[in-house]
C-alpha cells in the first residue's frame, strides 16, 4: 500500500523508535515457561538415567552435602522432617525467579538469554555428574532440558509468538529502556502468547510429574514385595507380658514401621534392586568378599529387638524407635574377612555415597550388630534402607546404621572421616542414657487426683536400672519399669502422681545398669548427642 506523504510526516521524529520489544511481563513469563520445560523434560529423561540425575534433585543433593552443619540443623529444626520438601520447593521458587530474570534479559538480547540458560544447564550437569556413583549419562537430563528451554525462549521472545507481541509503538509511548519502546500487543497476539505459555507449562507439568511417577513405578517396591525372608536361626526373645502397660499416650514398646522416624540425607530414596545388589567387604582385610542378596539370605540369621536413636534427638524428642530386626550377625562375617592390624574402623557406604564409621572392636564384641534385611517381620521398608542396612545396639545411627548399604570398608579412624565427622560431629557416637516423658504432654490441663505419668528410658547395650520422677524440684520418686527383652531396647516406665491444683513441672531422669545417672546438664545435640533431663509443665485444676 502506498503511504501518503501526510502519513509519513505523521511519524513523530522526536520518539526514538528503535526496536519494539514485548512488555516486560511477557519476557518474565517466557523465562518461566522455558525453565518449566527444562525441569519437566529433565524429569522425563531422568526416568532413563535415574532420578538423582534430574537437575533439581542433583542440585538439591549438592546443597545438602555442602550446607554447613549449623544451617542444616536449622533446616531440620524449622522444617523437621519436611526439610527435604522445603529444599525442593525453595529451589524451584528460586529457579522460577532467576528464570523470570533470564526472560527479561532475553528481551534485550536473545544471546544473553541463551547464555543464562547455558549457565543453569551447566550447573545441573556439574551437579548431576559429581553425585556419588553418577555415570556420564547423568548429564543428559540437564542437557536436554537446557536445549528445549532455549527453543522455548526463542519461541516466546523472538519466534512467532513473541514477535506478534512486539507491534510498533504508538506515538507518545514511553520507552521501557532508553532506546526501546515497550510494545502493547493487540488482544489477539496476547491471547495467543498466553495460550502458548499455558500449554507449555501444562506440557512441562505432564512431562515432569509423569516422569516422577514412572521413576517411582520403576522403583523397587515390586522387588521388595517379592522378597521371602528366611526364618531366623536365632529367634527374637518373645515380648514378655507386661510390656505395653495400658497407659494412654505412652509409646508402644515396638514402634510400627509406619511410625518409625526417618533421618537421612537422601532427597530421593535410593532404589536398590536386590537382584543386582552386591555387598563388597574391602580395605584392610585378609579376604576381600563380595556377597549377593541370596548369599546373605543363605547365612544364619538372628532376629532381635533393638532401639535405634538419632544423635540429633533433642531432650524429649522423638527421633528414636524400637523395632524387631532380622539380619546377618556382623561379628562372624567380619571374622571371615579377617581385619588386619590397625583396622579399627568399619566404614559403611551407601548406594548414594553416604558413609558412617563404627569401631571394629564394638562390631566384634559379641553384641547383636547386624546386616539387617527385615524390620518388624517385613523386608526393610525402602526408606529404611532396603535391601540391606546396618543396625548396631548402642551406637547412634550416624556412626553405624548405614541404609542402602553397598560396601563395608575396613580402615582406621586416623585414615578416614565419615560423612558427619567431616561436618564437625564426633567420630565416636555411643548412645547416651536418656529418659522421656510421653504423658502427660507439655501444656496439658489435668484434673486433680491420680495422674499416670509415663514414658520411655534407654541406655542401649548397658540397660536401665532405675527411672525417677520429681515434681517441682521435690524429691526424686522411683517409677515402675515395664519388662523389656534385653538391654538393647528402651524400657517403658510409669509413676502414679497424686496431682494437686496449680502449675507443676514434671521431670524425669534414668540411671543405667552401671549405676551412672543420666547427665542433667543441658547441652545441644552437636557434636555427640544432647544431654539434660526432660521436663514438662502442666496445669492441674
Ligand atoms: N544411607 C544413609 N544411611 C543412613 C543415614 C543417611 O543419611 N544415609 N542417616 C543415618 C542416621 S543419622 C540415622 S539416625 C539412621 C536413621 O535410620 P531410620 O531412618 O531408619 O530411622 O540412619 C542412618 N543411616
Ligand atoms: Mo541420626
Amino acid at each position: 500500500m502506498d503511504a501518503s506523504p501526510q502519513q509519513i510526516r505523521a511519524e513523530p521524529a522526536t520518539v526514538p523508535v528503535r526496536r519494539p520489544v514485548p512488555a516486560r511481563r511477557f519476557g518474565a513469563l517466557a523465562g518461566v515457561a522455558a525453565a518449566a520445560v527444562a525441569v519437566g523434560a529433565a524429569e522425563a529423561v531422568a526416568v532413563l538415567t535415574g532420578p538423582r540425575s534430574a537437575p533439581l534433585v542433583a542440585v538439591g543433593g549438592v546443597v545438602v552435602d555442602l550446607a554447613p552443619a549449623p544451617l542444616k540443623q536449622f533446616a531440620v529444626d524449622v522444617f523437621y522432617v519436611y526439610d527435604k520438601i522445603a529444599l525442593l520447593v525453595g529451589t524451584a521458587l528460586l529457579l522460577a525467579g532467576f528464570a523470570a530474570l533470564v526472560g527479561l534479559v532475553a528481551l534485550r538480547s536473545l544471546l544473553l538469554g541463551y547464555a543464562g540458560i547455558a549457565l543453569f544447564g551447566a550447573v545441573g550437569v556439574v551437579a548431576a555428574l559429581t553425585r556419588p556413583g553418577a555415570g556420564p549419562l547423568a548429564a543428559l537430563p540437564s542437557l536436554v532440558g537446557a536445549g528445549l528451554a532455549a527453543g522455548v525462549l526463542w519461541l516466546f521472545v523472538a519466534g512467532p509468538l513473541g514477535r506478534a507481541l512486539a507491534v510498533p509503538a504508538a506515538p507518545g509511548d514511553v520507552a521501557a529502556h532508553p532506546g526501546d519502546v515497550a510494545a502493547y500487543p493487540d488482544a489477539y497476539a496476547r491471547r495467543r502468547f498466553l495460550t502458548g505459555v499455558g500449554l507449555t507449562l501444562g506440557g512441562a507439568a505432564v512431562g515432569g510429574l509423569g516422569g516422577r511417577w514412572l521413576s517411582t513405578r520403576r522403583g523397587v517396591s515390586a522387588a521388595r514385595s517379592a522378597v521371602r525372608l528366611p526364618a531366623p536361626a536365632s529367634a527374637a526373645a518373645p515380648v514378655p507380658a507386661g510390656v505395653d502397660p495400658v497407659v494412654p499416650g505412652l509409646s508402644p514398646y515396638v514402634t510400627p514401621n509406619r511410625d518409625f522416624y526417618r533421618i537421612d540425607t537422601a532427597l530421593v530414596v535410593p532404589q536398590v534392586d536386590p537382584e543386582a545388589w552386591r555387598l563388597r567387604i574391602t580395605g584392610r582385610i585378609r579376604n576381600p568378599m563380595t556377597l549377593s542378596y541370596a548369599d546373605l539370605l543363605a547365612r544364619p540369621m538372628i532376629e532381635r529387638h533393638i532401639t535405634l536413636a538419632c544423635v540429633s534427638n533433642e531432650v524429649g524428642g522423638d527421633l528414636i524407635g524400637n523395632a524387631r530386626w532380622l539380619g546377618v550377625p556382623l561379628g562372624p562375617l567380619l571374622a571371615e574377612a579377617g581385619p588386619l592390624d590397625g583396622a579399627d574402623q568399619v566404614v559403611g557406604r551407601s548406594a548414594d555415597g553416604w558413609t558412617c564409621g563404627s569401631p571394629t572392636a564394638l562390631l566384634t564384641d559379641g553384641r547383636d550388630a547386624m546386616l539387617a534385611v527385615g524390620m518388624n517381620g517385613e523386608p526393610l521398608p525402602v526408606e529404611h534402607g532396603f535391601p540391606v542396612r546396618v543396625v548396631v545396639p548402642g551406637l547412634y545411627g550416624y556412626v553405624s546404621a548405614c541404609k542402602w548399604l553397598v560396601e563395608l570398608e575396613l580402615t582406621s579412624f586416623t585414615d578416614f572421616d565419615a560423612y558427619w565427622v567431616r561436618r564437625g560431629w564426633s567420630a565416636r557416637g555411643p548412645i547416651k542414657t536418656h529418659s522421656r516423658i510421653d504423658t502427660p504432654r507439655a501444656g496439658r490441663r489435668l484434673a486433680a487426683g491420680e495422674v499416670v505419668v509415663a514414658g520411655v528410658a534407654w541406655a542401649q547395650h548397658v540397660g536401665i536400672r532405675q527411672v525417677e520422677v520429681r515434681v517441682d524440684d521435690g524429691d526424686w520418686q522411683p517409677a515402675t519399669l515395664a519388662a523389656s527383652v534385653s538391654t538393647d531396647t528402651w524400657v517403658q516406665w510409669s509413676w502414679r502422681w497424686p496431682a494437686t491444683p496449680g502449675e507443676h513441672s514434671l521431670q524425669v531422669r534414668a540411671t543405667d545398669a552401671s549405676g551412672a545417672v543420666q547427665i542433667g546438664q543441658p547441652r545441644p545435640v552437636a557434636p555427640d548427642g544432647a544431654t539434660g533431663w526432660h521436663a514438662v509443665q502442666v496445669t492441674v485444676s
